[in-house]
């Protein structure tokens, strides 16, 4: 009961009990055309099947009364549920089409964020260079997403604004919309893209106008505004790191930043080190240079992504993780 009236009062603030709320300017127009062919399939559906029941009460066999073996088709008959579905096939794609077209008409005063997929994180990087793992954008402006994966392909989902895209290795693809509302909406990976496909989403968050630039400023300089083991804390969960490495001490796919500075570790090579400073460095920049023994080699490289400030900062936080 409290889980359907949760999700009760989820529905009315959202959207419908159907769909999310519509807050882009397409949004409407999409699901136009989505209750277009809704609505023809259900009176398809309740016709067919009516008429398919009908026929078997009213035609089913009966003792005395013989099959009738000779039919004959009707011409009339024919022709009519060829060229009534014919036509409402070209009301649908006309609908679909021209909606489609807008959609991907592209604008030339859009906001270009730049999208990068991979396994399993989004990061969004904003015109001035700062990378968030969260997809902000003020309202009513035209934007344009410019996206490319890391590894295979993945797709950038967001249901309150009615578009998705595929994110492609080795190829941009662009997605273009504009949020008529504010507030935080859904983006999820929308292709399979392995183990944890299911956590790969994150928040688009519209801010009202004028509020934007403000964000983004302040959040630009989180290198200055943050303690270093705090902006190494906010990096770890902003780039991925958090998608391999636990800070609690659990096992994932790379050791555990638990107590992990100053510990003595054995490399594949057999050799014994002890983790400090320069160590961590070079496991971010060439991860492939010293690796632990029992991890596959499947860090990638942080080469050029994170600027000396930020590495620093991230070995401040792993200093922390101590209890
Ligand atoms: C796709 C998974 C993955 C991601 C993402 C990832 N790592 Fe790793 N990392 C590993 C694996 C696996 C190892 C162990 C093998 C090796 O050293 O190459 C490792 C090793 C390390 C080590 C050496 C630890 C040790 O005990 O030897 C450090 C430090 C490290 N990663 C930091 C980071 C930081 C910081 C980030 C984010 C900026 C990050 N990693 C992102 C998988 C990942
Ligand atoms: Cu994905």
């Amino acid at each position: 009961m409290n889980t359907l009236n949760q999700y009760l009062i989820f529905a009315e603030s959202t959207g419908s009990v159907w769909l999310p709320s519509q807050s882009s300017t397409v949004a409407g127009e999409v699901d136009g055309v989505f209750s277009l062919i809704l609505w023809i399939s259900m009176i398809f559906f309740i016709g067919i099947v009516g008429a398919l029941v009908w026929f078997v009460v009213r035609y089913r066999r009966q003792p005395g009364v013989p099959a009738q073996r000779e039919i004959h088709h009707s011409t009339v008959l024919e022709i009519a549920w060829s060229v009534i579905p014919f036509m409402l096939l070209i009301v649908i794609f006309v609908a679909g089409f021209g909606t489609f077209m807008g959609m991907a008409a592209e604008v030339d005063d859009a906001y270009e964020i730049h999208v990068v997929g991979k396994k399993w994180v989004w990061s969004f990087q904003y015109p001035n260079g700062y990378i968030d793992d969260a997809l902000h954008i003020p309202v009513d402006q035209p934007i344009k997403l410019t996206m490319s994966s890391d590894d295979v392909i993945h797709s950038v989902f967001i249901p309150a604004f009615r578009v998705k895209r595929d994110v492609i290795p080795g190829r941009y693809t662009t997605l273009a919309f504009e949020a008529t509302q504010t507030g935080t909406f859904d983006l999820f990976c929308a292709e399979y893209c392995g183990t944890k496909h299911s956590d790969m989403y994150s928040d688009v968050v519209v801010h009202p106008s004028g509020e934007f630039e403000a964000w983004l400023e302040k959040a630009s300089n989180f290198l200055e505004t943050m303690s270093p083991a705090d902006a190494g804390k906010a990096l770890y969960k902003r780039r991925g790191c958090a998608q391999c490495h636990s800070v609690d001490g659990s096992q994932m796919v790379g050791p555990s930043f638990y107590k992990l500075f100053g510990q003595q570790a054995v490399l594949d090579t057999g050799e014994a080190i002890s983790v400090d400073g320069n160590y961590i460095r070079e496991s971010i920049l060439e991860p492939q240079a010293k690796a632990r023994a029992g991890y596959r080699k499947v860090m990638p490289t942080y080469q050029g992504q994170l600027k000396d400030e930020e590495i620093a900062a991230i070995i401040e936080y792993i200093k922390t993780l101590k209890e």
